[in-house]
């Protein structure tokens, strides 16, 4: 399996992932907002994560990818299984992260074209941004006191939020749980590795 990844984004969590699990797998840097690039060339949607499977299907979709590997490697504590109510509540997480916050921040990669809109961005996170609060106010995790695929989602997310400025002063069991997952040996070493590579030359 090859992770197609570009640093500082929401491919981190499917990096984590996959060093959790500990099979010999590798990445590929790319960089983003490219046209023809060696990204495009894989995943036509042109974005990242994308996973190249070892038949040589491309796989995308961070939630897709993070079932999948999951799933077809029984790991079960970092994904429950299908067809059960905490299997459910773990895809609400993840759609929720996905949906409401990446997409719900996105446009404030644009903060300066957004005019009147910016409140309305504003205002829709601060609700999600409180919402993800009052759930961590007694976890360490989302799901409680062990790891799951869900922090290493939202680690990558949180990410890119500190990187757009957004205020996480009025919010601390997030920040508390940003601390603890920066803290992790696994953040580490996948943030460590992702510093280190190099970007993949163009096909
Ligand atoms: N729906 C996709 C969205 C992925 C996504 O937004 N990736 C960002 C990085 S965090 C990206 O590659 N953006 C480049 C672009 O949209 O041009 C998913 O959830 O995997």
């Amino acid at each position: 399996m090859k992770l197609i990844y570009a640093k500082g984004t929401c491919a981190f969590g499917v990096h984590l992932l996959l060093e959790e699990i500990g099979k010999k797998y590798e990445t590929m840097q790319v960089k983003l907002h490219e046209k023809n690039s060696i990204l495009e060339k894989y995943n036509p949607k042109n974005y990242v994560p994308a996973l190249i499977l070892d038949n040589g299907e491309v796989l995308t979709e961070g939630i897709a990818i993070l079932a999948y590997i999951s799933d077809s490697n029984a790991r079960y504590d970092l994904l429950p299984e299908p067809g059960t109510i905490e299997r459910a509540r773990s895809v609400e997480w993840l759609v929720y992260l996905s949906s409401e916050f990446h997409k719900g921040f996105g446009p404030l990669f644009a903060r300066e074209k957004l005019g009147e809109y910016l409140n309305i961005v504003n205002d829709k996170l601060k609700v999600r941004l409180k919402f993800m609060n009052d759930h961590l106010a007694h976890k360490k995790f989302f799901m409680g006191e062990d790891i799951t695929v869900i922090d290493m989602y939202a680690i990558g997310l949180f990410r890119i939020a500190q990187h757009l400025k957004i205020d996480f002063a009025p919010y601390p069991n997030i920040k508390r749980f940003i601390q603890n997952m920066e803290d992790l040996p696994l953040v580490k070493k996948v943030t460590e590795a992702e510093n280190g590579e190099q970007l993949a030359k163009a096909a």
